[in-house]
């Protein structure tokens, strides 16, 4: 069965992050590059991890519809087979993203305590927005995994989750909650041993 593990590679080192992704290929779906690998190493590197395997770039696109556009299709030039973006900032920027993006995701909900300041009252309409303009998934929290249950429900598309382990959430909960794909970070980078730690995670499945 094929892995429903994102690999978040937070890691600001980019020999360190290149040879945690050789470690457990194969077991992980694909690897998430955000601003910490990025910003510490250069936005190259989303090529040099895409040589190993699929990459979805999270830097949470949420600028004007024409710099957003702008930001996915260097990506997705880049090697980016995914991309992540604020759903918040509104249909026309995710429709011009939507162009220059192969895979895109939507950040409908957050995981940390202050996205019940301003996106939860919002996510269920982001999720919605996020079907009627093609997108292929959300990002929706397992630290509420009801609520992947309800954006997943509500928009009908894939769920990636992030906020297993360190943050608090279950990886069995989270997909017993529907979840398709778990972005999990530093309980696995962080752990002694990443991929025996990533084959207990799948075991429970
Ligand atoms: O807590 P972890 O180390 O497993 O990392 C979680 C990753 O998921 C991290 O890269 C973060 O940027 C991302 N993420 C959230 O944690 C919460 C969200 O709501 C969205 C993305």
């Amino acid at each position: 069965m094929e892995s429903n593990i994102i690999l978040a590679l937070d890691i600001e080192d980019k020999e360190k992050a290149l040879k945690m992704a050789t470690e457990v290929k194969g077991l992980v779906k694909a690897y998430k590059v955000g601003y910490p690998l990025i910003l510490s190493t250069g936005s190259s590197v989303v090529k040099e991890v895409s040589k190993i395997g699929e990459v979805i770039v999270d830097i949470k696109i949420a600028d004007i519809p024409d710099v957003s556009r702008d930001i996915a299709k260097n990506l997705t030039e880049q090697g980016a087979q995914g991309v992540i973006m604020q759903g918040f900032v509104g249909r026309d920027v995710v429709r011009e993203v939507r162009k220059e993006a192969r895979n895109l995701y939507i950040v409908a909900e957050m995981s940390h305590p202050g996205n019940t300041d301003f996106i939860s009252g919002n996510s269920e309409k982001i999720a919605v927005m996020a079907k009627e303009e093609g997108a292929d998934g959300i990002v929706a929290p397992a630290t509420h995994p009801e609520r992947i249950r309800a954006l997943k429900k509500i928009s009908g598309l894939k769920a990636l989750s992030p906020g297993i382990g360190t943050q608090g959430g279950s990886y069995k909960v989270a997909m017993d909650n529907g979840a398709d794909y778990l972005i999990i970070g530093r309980s696995i980078t962080l752990s002694s041993d990443p991929k025996q730690k990533i084959k207990e995670l799948l075991s429970q499945r």
